[in-house]
């Protein structure tokens, strides 16, 4: 039998909330990819919607943690980075992946840093510049729609969003990345929205959406680019890998209104996963 693949999440750990690793590493393992963690930092809550959370920057740890796995011979098929704790630790990142990657190993950066048009709080212009850096470095990336305005310069827009927008986003990110490019958030209609995806080497189009819920759902990005990333790596192709991942965050978010719990608790993803795991062995036998 074959060996399964393996990603490193790079991303910070929010005790509460349902962001970043706490769901990075279920959904990635739930696509039947092993889960290297190495985290960024460590939080009480995410930093979207909770007062007063604790903040540990764990950039000591991380190039030996790297060089440690090196040292071990931990072979890794992608290392996905998320949230960061800092523009600083974005260079650190390229240092990591200068010890981690092979010449097979995928690198996918989920440019972690904004939403609704502003800045997530503690980051600011200096990550976006980071970001566009690793976006170089990166074979996929998953930028929402304030992500991709701010990365690339280009006014941020609240939906619906027409074609001639979302081509200009996709334009000018592929000059940062020469991959993947899948832009969440996108809402091609009022009252829908989805995730649209741009192979940038052949030029293939995707595009998956949902009737939009009202209000905004923590850590959706994060189940999104994990579920892709996975998938991407096994082989899925764009629509299949779009497709699948969009329906996980669909249902997560279905499950999550009707329950009616509170936004900031993040989103029902658990409920979502048998689901999830039954659609992920379809595509792969
Ligand atoms: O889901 C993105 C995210 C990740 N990590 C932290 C965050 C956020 C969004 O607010 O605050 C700490």
């Amino acid at each position: 039998m074959e060996e399964l693949m393996r990603i490193a999440a790079i991303h910070d750990i929010s005790g509460v909330g349902k962001c970043s690793l706490t769901v990075a590493l279920p959904v990635i393992s739930a696509s039947g990819v092993e889960c290297a963690c190495l985290p960024t930092a460590l939080l009480s809550t995410h930093t979207g919607g909770f007062e007063g959370f604790t903040f540990k920057d764990l950039s000591d740890e991380m190039l030996p943690i790297a060089r440690h796995w090196k040292k071990e011979g931990i072979v890794l098929d992608g290392i996905y980075s998320g949230y960061l704790a800092s523009a600083k630790q974005a260079e650190m990142l390229e240092e990591i992946i200068a010890i981690l990657a092979n010449d097979k190993t995928k690198i996918i950066v989920d440019p972690v840093m904004a939403d609704n048009g502003r800045y997530y709080s503690n980051l600011g212009h200096d990550m976006c510049l980071a970001f566009r850096r690793l976006c170089g470095r990166a074979d996929i990336i998953t930028p929402n729609i304030t992500e991709a305005a701010l990365l690339t310069d280009l006014p941020y827009k609240e939906g619906p969003h027409d074609k001639e927008y979302i081509e200009s986003l996709v334009k000018e990110l592929s000059k940062l990345c020469s991959g993947i490019i899948a832009i969440t958030g996108v809402c091609p209609e009022k009252d829908s929205v989805g995730v649209y995806a741009v192979d940038t080497r052949t030029g293939e189009r995707s595009l998956s959406v949902s009737p939009a819920k009202e209000g905004v759902f923590c850590g959706t990005g994060d189940i999104f680019a994990s579920a892709f990333a996975a998938l991407t790596l096994r082989g899925a192709s764009l629509r299949d890998a779009v497709e699948t991942a969009t329906s996980l965050v669909e249902e997560s978010i279905g499950r999550t209104v009707l329950r009616g719990t509170p936004r900031r608790n993040g989103v029902d993803f658990e409920g979502a996963l048998p689901g999830y795991i039954k659609r992920v062995s379809e595509l792969f036998g």
